[in-house]
C-alpha cells in the first residue's frame, strides 16, 4: 500500500471516500494509519481555559461568545496567572498528558498579554510538555514571538467548510483563518487546525472542511475532528445529531487524505460509547483530549479512558 502526502484532492475524490462501504473506509484508513503511525499507540493532549468567555466572536456552537453568555450561564474570567498554569500543566504531565493546549476565549491575544503567554510557554514547556495554544488570530510578529518563546504547536481550527462557514461565524471571515495559519506556519510553529461536525451541515461540508486541511501548503500537523457538544443555550443546542458511523467515516477521510498527521477525536467523547471510540481509533485517531474537563465542558474521567486503553492494549504516547 501506499499513501503519499497530497496537496491537489478534488471534491469528487473526496465524496468518492465517504461514499465507500464503511467496512472498506475503515480497512483502508487503517491501512494508511500503520504506514506511518504505531496503531497501538494514542497520544494524550490536556487543555486548561486560561481565559474563559466575554469573547466579541459569535461562533454558534460556543459557550464562551459574549453574545450567549446571558442564556448559557458562564461567568467569563481573566487571564490566568503563570504561576497557577504551570503548576496546573505539572498536574497533567503527572497525569500523563504529554501535550498541554491552553485556550483563551480572544478574537486575538493583545499586546498587554503577550509577555504573560509567552511566560506560560516558557514555564509549562520546563516541566517537560509539549506547548499548544490557542488564541484566536495571530498576526505575523505574534507568531514569531510564541515561536521564540519555544511554542510547540497552535490550533486554530476553519470549523467546517467555506460555503458553510458563513452559517455558523459572522465575526470573522474564513480569509482570516487561513491568513492566521499561514503566519503560524511560516513562523514554523507546528499547525493544528481541524473543525467540528455535528452541526447541521452536510457531508459535502465535511468533505470540504479536510478538503481546505489536506490542500494548505502544509498538511497541519494536528487535526483536531470534535463532534459538536450542544451546549445549551447556545444557537446549535437543538441541531439533529450527527449518525455516529458518519462521525467515523469523518476521521477515516482525515486519516486517508493528510496520512502523516495526528488525527485528533476531540470534543464529543463524553457522550460516545468505548465501541465508537474504538472504531475512531481503528479508522486512524492518533491522539485524544484527555483529562476530565475540554474548555467549558466535561471530558471522560483519566481513569475510564486508561481503562479502556488496558482493554483494547493502547499505550499513551
Ligand atoms: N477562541 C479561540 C478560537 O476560536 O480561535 C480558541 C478556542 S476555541 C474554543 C477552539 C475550537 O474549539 C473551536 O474552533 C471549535 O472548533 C472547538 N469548539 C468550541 N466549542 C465547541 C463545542 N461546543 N463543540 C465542539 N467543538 C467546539
Ligand atoms: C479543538 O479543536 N477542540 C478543543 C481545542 N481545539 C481548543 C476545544 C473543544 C471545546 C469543547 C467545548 C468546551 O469545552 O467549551
Ligand atoms: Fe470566541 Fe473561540 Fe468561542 Fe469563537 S470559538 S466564540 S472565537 S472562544
Amino acid at each position: 500500500m501506499d499513501a503519499p502526502v497530497r496537496h491537489d484532492w478534488t471534491p469528487d475524490e473526496i465524496m468518492a471516500l465517504f461514499d465507500k462501504p464503511f467496512m472498506d473506509l475503515v480497512y483502508e484508513a487503517q491501512g494508511v494509519h500503520r504506514l506511518y503511525h504505531d496503531p497501538n499507540k494514542v497520544q494524550l493532549s490536556q487543555l486548561i481555559s486560561i481565559k474563559t468567555g466575554g469573547c466579541a466572536e459569535d461562533c454558534s456552537y460556543c459557550s464562551q461568545s459574549s453574545k450567549h453568555q446571558k442564556t448559557t450561564g458562564l461567568s467569563a474570567t481573566k487571564l490566568m496567572e503563570v504561576e497557577r498554569v504551570v503548576a496546573a500543566a505539572k498536574k497533567a504531565k503527572a497525569g500523563g498528558a504529554s501535550r498541554y493546549c491552553m485556550g483563551a476565549a480572544w478574537t486575538s491575544p493583545k499586546e498587554r498579554d503577550m509577555d504573560t503567554l509567552l511566560a506560560m510557554v516558557e514555564g509549562v514547556k520546563a516541566e517537560g510538555l509539549e506547548t499548544c495554544m490557542t488564541l484566536g488570530m495571530l498576526d505575523k510578529c505574534q507568531a514569531d514571538r510564541l515561536a521564540d518563546a519555544g511554542l510547540d504547536y497552535y490550533n486554530h481550527n476553519v470549523d467546517t467548510s467555506e460555503e458553510f462557514y458563513g452559517e455558523i461565524i459572522t465575526t470573522r471571515t474564513y480569509q482570516e483563518r487561513l491568513d492566521t495559519l499561514a503566519h503560524v506556519r511560516a513562523a514554523g510553529i507546528n499547525v493544528c487546525s481541524g473543525g467540528i461536525v455535528g452541526m447541521g451541515e452536510k457531508r459535502e461540508d465535511r468533505a470540504g472542511m479536510l478538503r481546505t486541511l489536506a490542500n494548505l501548503p502544509e498538511h497541519p500537523q494536528s487535526v483536531p475532528i470534535n463532534m459538536l457538544v450542544a451546549v445549551p443555550g447556545t444557537p446549535l443546542e437543538n441541531v439533529d445529531k450527527l449518525d455516529p458511523f458518519e462521525f467515523v467515516r469523518t476521521i477515516a477521510v482525515a486519516r486517508i487524505m493528510m496520512p502523516k498527521s495526528e488525527v485528533r477525536l476531540s470534543a464529543g467523547r463524553q457522550e460516545m460509547s468505548e465501541e465508537l471510540q474504538s472504531l475512531c481509533f481503528l479508522a486512524g485517531a492518533s491522539s485524544i483530549f484527555y483529562g476530565e474537563q475540554l474548555l467549558t465542558t466535561a471530558n471522560p474521567e483519566n481513569n475510564k479512558d486508561m481503562a479502556l486503553f488496558a482493554k483494547l492494549g493502547l499505550k499513551p504516547a
